[in-house]
């Protein structure tokens, strides 16, 4: 396998086939500047950001980088419509869309020339979006921070890689080189990471949640929202536990007190009110690097385990 002149690598026009997952708030344009400058591609996570927000971080990305980068939109923003369109006038490389059925868009920004990606965490959606036209499809297993499906990395991964003719992308649990290695295994032609990336110097998360990240054990993960209908993984917190039991007594609350709370993580590092959204990859991660060394480290292990051949390096 020549993982650095795979499927992936060309469609992106990237050097390395790792992704950074989008993740709304954490996802800035510094961070996925710095992704995509060490070779990878970077994504800015634009979560519920209208379009003069998001404009902000494209015109930000553009002047820190001249390679390839992601806009993730989740279908579950107010002002996707506005956001699709910007991506279109800005010329956004690449699109991934996500946290629901995606399928109405992938023509119209394929039409408009934009390379798009969509995440998955089922199957069935994988076929109907791969149909509708979307050039690779991620799969995230239930490993992963934030919104989750709820199957495996292990097991979607193989799977998809099994059933669409479009290249695969694996995200969920990998956090380093061995579990990149096993997702290639799998059929993978290219990984994304999110929680990996929150613990680097480039991310602008506060210090709390990047502590969090490295002290938080495999089982220190939790899941939220799931009597509401929007599960989403956080790092067990004294928030964590409160929305777990409000959630039987009283959804309404539950659903209240979750408003806003990624931002509080985020700016504020509110360990009271705040949800820090991480995978179950927070047990694998123990320090903080930058971005260039996350990736160079993989690359190196994988290199080392002859799935990139030394001389295309
Ligand atoms: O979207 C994500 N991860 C996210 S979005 C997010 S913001 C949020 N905050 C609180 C609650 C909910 C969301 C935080 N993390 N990943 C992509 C992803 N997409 N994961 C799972 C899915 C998904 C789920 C269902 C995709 C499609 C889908 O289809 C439903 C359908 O209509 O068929």
């Amino acid at each position: 396998m020549k993982l650095t002149n795979n499927k992936i690598v060309q469609l992106l026009n990237i050097k390395y086939p790792i992704l950074e997952g989008g993740m709304a708030w954490v996802g800035t344009a510094k961070l996925a500047a710095a992704v995509s400058n060490a070779g990878g591609l970077g994504t800015i996570g634009s979560g519920n950001m209208d379009a003069s927000l998001l404009k902000k971080q494209i015109d930000t990305i553009k002047q820190l980088t001249d390679k390839p980068y992601a806009v993730n939109v989740i279908m579950l923003n107010p002002h996707i419509d506005e956001v699709i369109d910007l991506i279109i006038n800005e010329k956004v490389p690449v699109a991934i869309l996500g946290a629901g059925n995606s399928s109405k868009y992938i023509p119209k920004l394929k039409d408009n020339g934009i390379t798009t990606l969509a995440v998955v965490s089922s199957e069935n959606l994988a076929l109907r979006l791969e149909n509708a036209g979307a050039d690779a499809i991620i799969g995230e297993g239930m490993e992963c921070g934030g919104h989750i499906g709820d199957v495996t990395t292990m097991v979607l991964v193989r799977k998809l890689a099994s059933i669409l003719s479009v290249p695969v992308i694996a995200a969920g649990g990998i956090a380093d080189g061995p579990g990149a290695l096993a997702a290639f295994v799998l059929g993978a032609e290219a990984i994304q990471m999110g929680t990996r990336f929150i613990a680097t110097y480039e991310c602008e998360a506060h210090e709390t949640y990047k502590r969090k990240i490295l002290e938080a054990g495999i089982r220190d993960t939790i899941i939220t929202g799931q009597k509401m209908g929007h599960p989403a993984r956080i790092i067990k917190t004294p928030f964590g536990k409160k929305i777990a039991k409000l959630e039987s007594s009283s959804p309404e609350e539950a659903e209240e007190a979750l408003v806003g709370s990624l931002m509080k993580a985020f700016v504020y590092g509110d360990e009271e009110h705040g949800s820090f959204m991480a995978g179950q990859s927070v047990g694998l991660i123990n320090e903080i690097k930058s971005v260039k060394e996350v990736i160079d480290d993989i690359m190196s292990y994988l290199e080392k385990n002859q799935i990139v051949e030394s001389e295309t390096r």
